[in-house]
């Protein structure tokens, strides 16, 4: 009996042993400032960024246009923290700057990404591009056609003003960014910088304007891959767009909800048990797998179509680059049963690369 004994202690001290240097070889082989800050009990990084570019995922929070008419649009270039260091604390030398370019509903509004912007089905609407920066800007609407999506008008040169009026009578949720000066290199940096946004162009009747509105709250959620040069910083200090990164190697460095790393951590999605959500999905990196922890989507409008029937209870979804969707729940969480529930959902991209470099967000059912 006793050697059986020695042989089972022998066995179970492997085992121990090789469990331990397994987990501390898996948690010490990621950059601290990629171990996802979740899981739940270091929810974001010390601290917060200043300035901070994240724009506030509630849609009722940002802007609305309910008629059509003219809205001002203000191109701005800007330098804030992309990321936090090693050390997990904003403002520090440690943290990665980056140079963004941004849309704003003002002079000073240098959040990312650029203002929601709502009209409804038919409206006319202008749009006028303040460009503050130091370098030509413009925008391709993907809810415009014609050639480059009305960026040839929309295209101001630093210091100038362009106009553009088009009638938005496609429904549907949409991308739109800046192009530059058209170039490729252009059309690949800019929105990479931020200079990307979402257009809600509301259908006037069917299913999705039904749940439009039973809608209790709305939220835009804008994911890109970035691509991050820290040898060349600029006289700010702050790293800029790897382009031979993305073309040669395609790996990208960081994967970020609203412009920077923990944006959706230090300001989560706020709704009430019971509620009907509405969450726009935008996506300018590689392809995205949208899931929520811990919820299912009643209703998913695939690939900005918000005309046809949506699908239904779908666990993820796939975002094609350069495209948006609308998925419709009902907060009913049904863990309380389990006696630990905490009204956290994660709202992640489930492609792992996607997830260990940032696509990490919290929704708070209260
Ligand atoms: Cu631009």
């Amino acid at each position: 009996m006793q050697r059986y004994l020695k042989v089972f202690f022998l066995f179970f001290s492997v085992f121990v042993f090789g469990f331990i240097v397994s987990n501390s070889l898996w948690a010490s082989s990621f950059p601290p400032e990629f171990n996802p800050p979740i899981l739940f009990s270091n929810p974001g990084a010390e601290g917060d960024p200043d300035p901070d570019i994240t724009r506030d995922p509630d849609v009722s929070a940002v802007s609305v246009l309910p008629d059509g008419g003219t809205f001002e649009i203000f191109a701005n270039e800007t330098v804030a923290p992309l990321s936090p260091g090693e050390d997990r604390k904003w403002g520090t030398e440690d943290d990665v700057l980056y140079e963004y370019f941004t849309f704003g509903e003002n002079e000073s509004d240098t959040k990312v990404p650029g203002p929601f912007i709502r009209v409804l089905e038919g409206n006319e609407v202008t749009i006028k591009l303040v460009n503050n920066g130091t370098t030509v800007h413009s925008i391709d609407f993907h809810a415009v056609t014609g050639f480059q999506g009305g960026a040839t008008e929309l295209r101001a040169l630093s210091g100038e003003t362009a106009e553009f009026t088009f009638t938005a009578d496609v429904p549907g949720i949409y991308i739109y960014h800046c192009v530059g000066d058209g170039s490729p290199m252009d059309i690949a940096r800019h929105p990479h910088n931020g200079m990307m946004g979402m257009m809600l162009v509301e259908p006037k009747k069917g299913n999705f304007r039904k749940a439009l509105d039973k809608a209790d709250k709305e939220y835009f959620v804008l994911k890109h891959s970035m691509f991050v040069d820290k040898e060349a910083t600029t006289n700010e200090g702050a790293a800029t767009f790897d382009a031979e990164k993305l073309i040669k190697s395609g790996v990208t460095d960081y994967c970020v909800y609203q412009g920077r790393m923990d944006a959706l951590i230090d300001h989560p999605l706020v709704s009430s048990k019971d509620d009907n959500v509405m969450l726009y999905y935008g996506n300018m990196g590689m392809v995205s797998h949208f899931h929520i922890i811990g919820e299912i989507f009643d209703n998913v409008w695939q690939l900005g179509d918000l005309k046809s029937r949506p699908l239904k209870n779908i666990q993820t979804v796939d975002v094609p680059t350069a495209s948006a969707l609308a998925v419709g729940f009902k907060t009913d969480v049904k863990s309380d049963s389990l006696g630990k529930d905490n009204g956290i959902h994660i709202l992640v991209d489930h492609d792992m690369k996607c997830f260990m470099k940032g696509s990490i967000g919290i929704m708070v059912v209260e």
